[in-house]
């Protein structure tokens, strides 16, 4: 018998902590703990900032950052932004979207609120259950003659099908962008995201696989939109005094270029670290009966950052109290993205919209804690509560 075993039969229902018990760990373990890499790296970097005085306003740090970045995904531009939030509207008013914009639902809601946020539409469209991306099918019977683009999600870092979407936006004379958020360092059929579509819209927040502490970028091959995106995110400024563009304030610090560019440089241990964690939840979960981990296709680049789980009908526990179960005993699991974008207040009563297998997948989905603080053992006993949750209502 291996230890996980042991627990497995030590672990009673009457011995959880929603029942009274003590917590398993003492602090909480998140979804999403930033990875951090070497800090006396960061540290000389940020002396360096400080040293120069420049702090701001397209810096030499953010430069360097931008052109590692178009490298490592073969593009020809690296747009830095202050979080993918703005990067997102940023992309979309260069492409001068407008009227309606199909995306799915299931995302997270900076996806609609990018385009809500400018007086655009976002038409809800439902995903395919099992890869929890649009489809071309979901997608088709929602162009209208208001649509102007598609926004295509990589969810959980597994790519949209680009192909397919791209023919679709072609056939109409759509404009077709993605929300990369989860998906630097994954590809599809072979070749890293970051160069599909008009452009690629990435997230560097403190949760994401690479981090700026607060980032973002739009990474693209198209000459024109980079250099009007440039302009927009400084105020539309073409020099001092000299205004060409409407614009806004979207530029990325130097403190976090300077993050970026360290945790750039451990970015394939950080890929390892949650690809051991996502391979030992794998040997776990495997196991059991009623829930089912999400898997990544081993034929594609892949960056294992997040745990995704299904609790089926059949499992002893719903995924509703397994949830509350796990956050007694400060395992913090997330709903992510339930209920869907389309339920969130403010789109539910604008929209009458029936997506079956978005909601369905709301009710099932379970992300489990990652990160490089995150130990097997930790693993093994998230896992022993899951497997208890299979057999008995907890
Ligand atoms: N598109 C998609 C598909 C996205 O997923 C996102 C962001 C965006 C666009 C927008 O990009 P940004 O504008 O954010 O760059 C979190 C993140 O805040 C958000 O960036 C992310 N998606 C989303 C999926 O997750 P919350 O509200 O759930 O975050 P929060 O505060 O609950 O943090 C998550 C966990 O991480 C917690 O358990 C605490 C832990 N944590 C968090 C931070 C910030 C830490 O341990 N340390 C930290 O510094 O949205």
């Amino acid at each position: 018998m291996n230890n996980s075993q042991l627990k497995v039969t030590e672990l009673t229902r009457d011995s959880l902590a929603i029942h009274g018990g003590t917590p398993r760990f003492a602090e909480p373990l998140h979804v999403g703990r930033p990875n951090i890499g070497d800090q006396a790296r960061f540290a000389s970097r940020m002396q360096q900032v400080l040293d120069s005085r420049w702090l701001t306003n397209n810096g030499p740090l953010v430069q360097e950052l931008e052109a590692r970045i178009a490298n490592d995904l073969d593009v020809r531009h690296c747009v830095a932004m202050c979080n993918g939030t703005i990067a997102l509207e940023i992309a979309i008013r260069a492409l001068q979207l407008h009227g309606e914009v199909i995306i799915p639902s299931w995302t997270f809601i900076a996806t609609a609120h990018a385009l809500a946020w400018q007086g655009i539409t976002p038409v809800f469209a439902d995903i395919d259950p099992d890869t929890h991306n649009l489809s071309v099918d979901t997608v088709r019977p929602l162009i209208s003659p208001r649509t102007t683009g598609i926004i295509g999600v990589h969810v959980w870092g597994r790519p949209a099908p680009v192909e397919s979407l791209q023919t679709l936006c072609d056939e109409h004379g759509l404009s077709l962008l993605f929300d990369a958020a989860h998906a630097y360092r994954t590809s599809y059929r072979g070749r890293r995201i970051g160069g599909f579509g008009r452009c690629e819209v990435l997230s560097f927040h403190a949760t994401k696989v690479f981090n700026t502490m607060e980032g973002g970028a739009v990474v693209t091959n198209d000459d024109e939109l980079a250099a009007k995106m440039r302009l927009m995110r400084n105020f539309g400024f073409a020099g001092f005094d000299n205004v060409v563009h409407p614009g806004t304030n979207g530029k990325m610090i130097e403190a976090s270029a300077a993050m970026g560019l360290t945790n750039l440089e451990s970015l394939d241990d950080f890929i390892a670290a949650n690809r051991r964690c996502y391979n030992h939840y794998a040997t776990r979960i495997d196991a059991l009966r009623g829930i089912d981990l999400m898997r990544y296709d081993p034929s594609e680049e892949n960056n294992f950052h997040y745990i995704v789980a299904s609790v089926s009908d059949t499992c002893a526990t719903s995924r509703d109290r397994l949830v509350d179960v796990l956050t007694a005993e400060n395992i913090l699991a997330r709903k992510y993205f339930w209920p869907g974008c389309h339920r969130m207040l403010p789109y539910r009563d604008k929209y009458d919209v029936d997506l079956p297998h978005t909601d369905a997948v709301a009710r099932r989905n379970l992300v489990l804690p990652s990160g490089p603080t995150l130990s097997p053992d930790d693993i093994d006993q998230i896992c022993d509560i899951l497997a208890l949750a299979t057999v008995e209502a907890l």
